[in-house]
């Protein structure tokens, strides 16, 4: 069969980070790798390509369109779907990834064929040799519309398969993750014990933290080209074991490369002694979750770091030279107060780039009840549902105060606080001027959201 693999475009209209942090698609290349072996697959990267998918069915004349998903393109996906039936009802159209697996239900439509709530080698094996042999029966993990999109009940999670590197060669250069650029993505542990309310990572890989089989990783860290890889981990420093088992690999396989990754509070300042050795090895930047200043905040969110231990793990990072890309969440009921509070705190933490966003009680999430009264928009109003979008009422001053204030506090913290001129130096004026421009782009859309 040939199998057309898509990545939606970019959802213009939505606050995306997607100029800062550009990735492959790693699910579809996982699914290109798995398939490939009894199929002609291609992937089709529509946030790079110009060319409409009705172009693209014109030239490869797929049997099977199949689509990835993230919250905020629901809408793009159906329409794409549709688009595929359009050009010829046989096609058959399935649609997989984060969005379908938190949420089936927004892909019950005329043109969806299938839905993959969860992907295994298994599942993805013996679904494709099915439809090929004409048959489709119920399958674990996949709702078909023939079936009113019933589950068989058996749950499961996404299934970590060899990416196939090669399959999206021409795009290559063009992925990112912030100065570094090209950049590959991967990741060596899944899951995240942490569990904390506002976050669902550990929703879709489960509390239980567990290595990928080092076989699969070392076969895959051989096939990345790039000189920069950006680790998905939820927590790469969740245990001595992950982090013995990561700095071995890289010094056996003698790796030179830049490596970025998430880490929270907790394990840095736990596993100290083990950051002057990532460093060492290539450790560049840790994305860390410091969320707030707020310890009530911090322990309501189930965080089980306090603000002083942020600024524990902030001089520490500065101790051993690893940048750090920051992460905050506004939460609905400051006032302008809190936001002063917030910039003079990270004044005291000084990391490198900082990213305030506003609290997303994400459905599915406990915190979704919490805040349900107070949602400024539906929950199907799935554009909005960006993580960048203010989607609770602020209590205590205005929609566009708050919005006022959420700006004003990423710039300055962004272009005062941050030495830029170090930044030039490290990522070149190129990649300073794409995130420049970024920016730019992302202050347009927060001022007309400003004034909706
Ligand atoms: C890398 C990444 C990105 C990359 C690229 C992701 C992509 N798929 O295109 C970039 C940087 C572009 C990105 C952007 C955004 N992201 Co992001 N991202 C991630 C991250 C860190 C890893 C995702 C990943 O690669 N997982 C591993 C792969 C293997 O999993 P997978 O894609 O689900 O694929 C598996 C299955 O689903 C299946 N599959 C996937 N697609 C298909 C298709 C078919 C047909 C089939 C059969 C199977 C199948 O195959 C795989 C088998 O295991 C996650 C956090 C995390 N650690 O999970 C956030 C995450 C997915 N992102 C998130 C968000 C919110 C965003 C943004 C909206 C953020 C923003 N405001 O900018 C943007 C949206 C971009 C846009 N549409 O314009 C949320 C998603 C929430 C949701 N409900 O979807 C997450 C979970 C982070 C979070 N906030 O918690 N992201």
């Amino acid at each position: 069969m040939r199998i057309l693999l898509v990545r939606p475009p970019r959802i213009k209209q939505a606050i995306t980070l997607s100029d800062f942090m550009f990735s492959e698609p790693l699910g579809l290349e996982m699914i290109y790798g798995t398939l490939k072996e009894d199929h002609e697959v291609e992937i089709f990267d529509m946030m790079i390509e110009q060319k409409s998918l009705s172009v693209k069915i014109n030239e490869f004349m797929p049997h099977v369109v199949g689509i990835t998903s993230l919250c905020i393109d629901v809408f793009k996906v159906l329409d794409l779907c549709r688009e595929a039936k359009e050009m010829s009802p046989a096609i058959i159209t399935a649609v997989g990834g984060t969005q379908a697996y938190l949420d089936p239900e927004g892909f019950y439509d005329d043109h969806v064929d299938y839905i993959f709530e969860y992907t295994t080698r298994a599942n993805l094996k013996t679904f494709f040799a099915s439809i090929n042999g004409g048959e489709t029966g119920s399958m674990d993990g996949i709702r078909s519309k023939q079936l009113s999109y019933k589950s068989t009940g058996k749950k499961g999670r996404n299934e970590y398969m060899l990416p196939d590197r090669m399959s999206t060669e021409k795009y290559r250069q063009d992925y990112s993750y912030f100065g570094y650029k090209p950049a590959a993505i991967m990741e060596f542990g899944t899951g995240c014990q942490k569990v904390c309310d506002f976050c669902l990572r550990w929703r879709i890989e489960g509390s239980k933290e567990k290595l990928i089989n080092l076989e699969l990783t070392e076969n895959d860290l051989r096939n990345i080209k790039e000189p920069t890889i950006m680790f998905i981990d939820n927590d790469f420093l969740c245990s001595e074991e992950k982090l013995i088992s990561f700095i071995t690999l890289v010094k056996e396989l003698n790796l030179k490369k830049n490596y970025i990754m998430y880490g929270s509070v907790e394990g840095v300042i736990q596993y100290e002694k083990y950051l002057k050795l990532l460093r060492e090895i290539g450790l560049k930047a840790l994305l860390v979750g410091y969320e707030t200043f707020k310890d009530d905040e911090l322990s309501a969110y189930h965080k089980s770091s306090s603000a002083d231990d942020n600024i524990r793990a902030a001089q520490i990072l500065r101790k051993y030279k690893i940048d750090v890309w920051a992460s905050f969440m506004a939460h609905p009921d400051w006032d302008k107060k809190d936001f002063d509070s917030l910039r003079k705190y990270i004044k005291k933490l000084k990391p490198q780039i900082t990213t305030i966003s506003p609290l997303t009680p994400f459905p599915n999430l406990p915190m979704f009840k919490v805040f349900e009264d107070r949602l400024l928009y539906a929950r199907e109003d799935y554009e909005r549902w960006s993580f960048g979008q203010v989607m609770v009422k602020p209590s205590k001053i205005s929609l566009k105060e708050y919005y006022y204030e959420l700006l004003k506090t990423n710039l300055y913290v962004n272009i005062f606080i941050n030495k830029n001129t170090e930044m030039i130096k490290k990522y070149g004026i190129k990649n300073i001027y794409r995130i420049l421009k970024g920016s730019l782009k992302a202050v347009k859309k927060y001022r007309a959201l400003m004034n909706e």
